[in-house]
Formats: C-alpha cells, structure tokens, sequence
C-alpha cells in the first residue's frame, strides 16, 4: 500500500499486480514540447532552468498537463553532481555538455570533494520538494542519478564522446585513478539519491547511459561494481513504503542475468532486445522497463499502436513491466503521437484480461 492515488508505477516496479500497464517516458520533459521551449527561453539557459525549482517543477508538470503519464521525473540532469564538484560544466546550444576543468591524473582525483546534497546541491533537493507539493500524491515522483561509470565518461572526457578514448586509456593505464574517481562518484550518488528519497521521491532511477560500451570484464568492475555499492547504501522503506530502485545500462542487454543479480528492482532495456527474450532470461527476478524504439514516434498514429500492442504482447500477461522508450524522446518528435503512445498502452493492456 502506498499513498499514492495512482501507485502503477511503484506496483509494477515491485512486480505486484496492476489495473493497466504503468507508462513514463524518458525525456518527458524537453525539446519536443513548446512550452518547454517557452520555459527554457524565460530561464535564459538550461542549468539556470534546473538551478531554479518553481521553473524545474513547471517543466516537470508540463508533460502530465497533456498525457495519462503514471509518473513524474524530476527535471534535473546526471551532470550536477560533476557541476557541484568544481568542474565547471556549460551547456552550449546545439552542442551538449562540456566541462572547464577535466579530470585527467590522480591529483585531480584526490581533489575533488563530496558535495553535501543539502548545500551544494540544495537546488535539486528544493525541486523534488516542489514538484511533490505540486503533485499533490497523484502520481509518484522518480528520482534520478547517474552511474559513476558514465559520470566519469563526461568528467574525463570533458563532455560528449564518442570513442571514450580518454577515459579508456584511463581504465587500462591508470585503474586505480579510475577506481578512486568512480568510488568518489559511488558515495555523491548514495548521499544525492537518498537526499531526493528523504524529500519525496517514490521511486529512484540510476542512469548508465555509457555502461554499454565497456567489455563485460569491465563492465563488472568499472560500471556495476559501483552501481552495487550504491544500491546497497540506499534507504529502501520510507513510512513502511518500499523505494524501488530501477537501473537501465544502455546496450547492456548481454549483461541481463547479472544486472538482475545486483540489488535492483527493474531493468530499464532499450530497443536492441526483443523484449519477450528480455523478460525470458530475467524471469521472475525484476520488473522490466522498456522498451519502444524512440524513433517509432516518428511514424504514424496507427504504426505507433500496433507497435505498443506488439511489446504489451511480447511480455506478455505477467506482472512487472513498465511500458517505456528504450532512450530518451528526441526533439524533434511531434507531441501528438506520443498522446497517441500512451493511451495506446493504457488501452491495450486494460483489455488483455
Ligand atoms: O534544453 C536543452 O537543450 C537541454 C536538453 C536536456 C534536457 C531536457 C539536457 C542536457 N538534459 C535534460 C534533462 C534530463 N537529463 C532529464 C530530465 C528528466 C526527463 O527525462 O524528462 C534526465 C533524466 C536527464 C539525464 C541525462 N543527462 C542523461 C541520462 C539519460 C540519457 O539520456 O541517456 C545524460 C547522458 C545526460 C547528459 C546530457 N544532458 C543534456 C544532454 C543533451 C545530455 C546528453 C549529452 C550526450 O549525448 O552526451
């Protein structure tokens, strides 16, 4: 039992029976909707809009003012916590984040402190306040934060990449700076996240966006690893209600059994798996999250539905999915359909008994 006057969300993470299938989107908030665009421009630019939580918790609402969406997240990004650690991060239009002081030795690492999420990262914490007020308990509220792996991949990399060639050289010359820097990392998630679940958060999402490129080898050692340390150092009850947490590494469908094994409630999949096989090799263990390509918004009302229909039915009539994209929405999606998406999924999966 929870407050929540609509809990599908945090039912369907913790693998309990629902009405209709829960559905989010990542990106839910962004670039697609004028009146993101609208907002942002009022902000003057992107981490002024995050810094400020009345104009965070305005974009959070804005997607639940058009859409059935069974949760809210956070407008934020993973880069705060590189941003409140000194590194200088901008954000310039068209282009991504880039960092003034990338972390390149080991006397950068031992330099770098832990932000107390209370002080420097106040703004984020005073957001999930906000936008719990504003929710008013109807539908929860998801948490966020990167995984140290891909915190490290924009700090080393000093922003965007492709290659990962620095970080990687990192990973195979220097490990142990890498270690240090990623288990400084594990600590600023634990206290951030938990700093968001004591405000309000109903449910926490870890984002491994880069996890997929590494090796097995050192995906285990480099990106779980750490994402283990974390999910064991969270508080998981908060008034007798369970805080689920959800990791999704992108292109880590080959690392399906092991991700199941580390602590997490759900995996977040993306779209390179098909998700009956996904849901096969994890079995009973977690819930799903997943795992429409973001592109098929592009196509028309009718494909969109027959695709939505297609991995409500490829997961089939168990409990513990919930209907997502597998990576975020992109700009230039139109808004309509992705009305079109979501009552599709609540339709759908009501009428499979
Ligand atoms: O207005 C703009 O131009 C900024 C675009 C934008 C937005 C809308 C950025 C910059 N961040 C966000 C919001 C954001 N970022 C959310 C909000 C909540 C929601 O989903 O609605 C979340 C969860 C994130 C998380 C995030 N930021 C990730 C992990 C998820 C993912 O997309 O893989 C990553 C990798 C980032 C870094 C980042 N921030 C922004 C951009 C454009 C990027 C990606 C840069 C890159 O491709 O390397």
């Amino acid at each position: 039992m929870t407050n929540l006057i609509n809990d599908r969300l945090i039912r369907a993470l913790l693998r309990q029976p629902v009405d209709c299938t829960p559905v989010w989107l990542m990106r839910q908030a962004g670039r697609y909707l004028p009146e993101y665009r609208a907002t942002r421009a009022k902000a003057g630019d992107f981490m002024t809009l995050c810094k400020t939580p009345e104009l965070a918790c305005e974009v959070t609402m804005q997607p639940l003012a058009r859409y059935d969406l069974d949760a809210a997240i956070l407008f934020s990004d993973i880069l705060t916590i590189p941003d409140a650690m000194g590194l200088g991060l901008h954000f310039t239009q068209g282009e991504g984040p880039a960092f003034q002081r990338p972390i390149r030795s080991a006397a950068d690492v031992r330099q770098l402190n832990i932000p107390d999420p209370e002080s420097e990262l106040n703004y984020v914490i005073s957001a999930v306040r906000t936008i719990k007020q504003a929710l008013q308990n109807k539908i929860p509220l998801i948490g966020f934060a990167g995984s140290p792996w891909t915190l490290a991949t924009y700090m080393v990399e000093g922003g965007s990449s492709k290659q990962f060639s620095i970080i990687k050289a990192m990973l195979y010359n220097q490990p142990q700076t890498l270690h240090l820097l990623l288990s400084k990392l594990a600590t600023a998630v634990t206290a951030y996240l938990n700093a968001q679940i004591a405000a309000g958060a109903n449910a926490v999402m870890l984002f491994d966006t880069w996890g997929g490129v590494l090796t097995t080898e050192a995906y285990q050692a480099f990106s779980l690893n750490y994402m283990q340390q974390i999910m064991a150092g969270l508080t998981r009850q908060v008034n007798g209600q369970t805080i689920p947490i959800i990791l999704f590494t992108k292109g880590g469908q080959q690392w399906l059994e092991i991700t199941a094994a580390s602590g997490c409630d759900a995996i977040g999949v993306d779209w390179t798996i098909d998700i009956s096989q996904a849901k096969q090799r994890v079995g009973n263990k977690v819930a799903l999250q997943g795992n429409m390509d973001p592109a098929i918004l592009h196509a028309s009302p009718e494909y969109i539905r027959q695709e939505v229909k297609s991995i409500l039915a490829g997961y089939g009539h168990n409990p513990g999915h919930v209907f997502n994209l597998g990576h975020g929405i992109t700009p230039d999606i139109p808004p309509e359909h992705v009305k079109v998406l979501v009552d599709a999924v609540h339709e759908f999966s009501q009428l499979t008994p």
